[in-house]
């Protein structure tokens, strides 16, 4: 019987790839090494001929992407003498500093829109120590307030602006690489701040600019239609969308994610709030696979430009889900409440509630 090396995070991984020294002390909680799924279900009843693989992020330590770029900026930051950090979230960036803040025996400071957040995301944040400051504004509010604090106060800020993170979220596109022994045809992805497209192209380019891989893949960004400044091709006030983790008219990584654009011939695209949803109980119910409503529009994205052509049948397709299904129990209850029944509890009304659904 031989046994296998203990997994112990992307860091250890991934090492010779990022920018860590060998004495430094790593903040990891195991994360990376996320499963990537094949969609057995949904292409057959799309009735098209592809293979569709999700990349579930939300197996994470805190249940989203995130951790991969905290468990490197949180790193960093406690290497250089950090004894606090500092983010605007829509959610699951929240959870993972303070998750990571609290592993390393700091103090983790959030800014989050006040009433727009998951209660999962919420819930970790308070649990895992951090300052929950809620602001009366939205996420682009509170990053720019994060970024005039942080000139004046002891703060290491973890938002994607600071490099550190992409370095960590990099490592997705390496372990679909090794995965599949090669980079997708095409890679679905939802957009928010731009920060993990932006980060996926560079751990792509990285394998193929070293000739462990000869092709990169298209990149595909998707946003909501209620969010989507990359669609309408400039900056907007007031983002509105059901997926709250995406609801950012300002992206951080704004010229990176046009280059990324650019360089990959890909394309970036809206789905409403309706096809976003219906891909994210779709998964759930014919994949067995729970993400939350944004990560579910890389999905969206995925089947309407299936629909329409635009992706060809034949082709390798990955798309992320960047967040567990249980950060947003809301959503997910609201979405499928009518679906529970209520019996008086004996064996006659159960039998008849099992029977007429058979
Ligand atoms: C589930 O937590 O910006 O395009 O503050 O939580 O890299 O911003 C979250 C973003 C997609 C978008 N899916 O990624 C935050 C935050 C989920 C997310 C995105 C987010 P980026």
């Amino acid at each position: 019987m031989t046994f296998r090396t203990r997994y112990t995070g992307l860091i250890d991984r991934y090492r010779d790839r990022l920018p860590v020294h060998d004495d430094t002390r790593i903040i990891g909680l195991g994360e990376g090494n996320t499963p990537l799924i094949r969609l057995n279900n949904i292409p057959g009843a799309l009735g098209k001929d592809v293979d569709i693989y999700v990349k579930y992020e939300g197996l994470n330590p805190t249940g989203s992407f995130k951790d991969r770029g905290m468990t490197m900026a949180v790193t960093k930051a406690v290497e250089e003498g950090a004894k606090a950090i500092i983010c605007a979230s829509t959610g699951n960036t929240s959870a993972a500093a303070a998750a990571y803040a609290a592993r390393a025996g700091i103090q983790a400071f959030v800014l989050i829109p006040d009433g727009k957040i998951a209660m999962g995301k919420l819930a970790q944040a308070m649990m895992h120590g951090a300052i929950v400051i809620q602001i009366k504004g939205n996420f682009d509010e509170g990053m720019r307030l994060v970024k005039e604090v942080a000139e004046e106060a002891p703060v290491t800020i973890v938002n994607s602006i600071n490099p550190y993170r992409l370095q960590g979220q990099k490592t997705a596109a390496f372990e679909i690489v090794e995965e599949l022994g090669r980079a997708p045809d095409y890679h679905c992805i939802p957009v928010g701040n731009a920060g993990n497209i932006t980060a996926h192209w560079m751990g792509y380019s990285e394998y193929f600019e070293q000739g462990i891989v000869n092709n990169r893949p298209v990149m595909l960004g998707y946003q909501a239609e209620g969010a989507s400044p990359f669609i309408k091709g400039e900056m907007e006030d007031n983002p509105e969308t059901v997926a709250t983790a995406i609801r950012i008219g300002h992206p951080q990584s704004w010229d990176k994610a046009w280059k990324v654009r650019e360089e990959s011939k890909g394309w970036f695209d809206s789905r409403s709030d309706e096809q976003i949803l219906r891909a994210q109980k779709m998964l759930a119910e014919k994949e067995g696979v729970f993400c939350e409503p944004a990560s579910a529009t890389s999905l969206a994205g995925a089947i309407q430009d299936l629909e329409e052509g635009k992706i060809p049948e034949g082709s390798t397709i990955v798309c992320t889900l960047t967040g567990h299904g249980l950060k947003d129990p809301d959503i997910a209850i609201q979405q499928s409440g009518s679906d529970m029944v209520t019996v008086d509890a004996d064996l006659g009304s159960v039998k008849e509630a099992i029977l007429k659904n058979l």
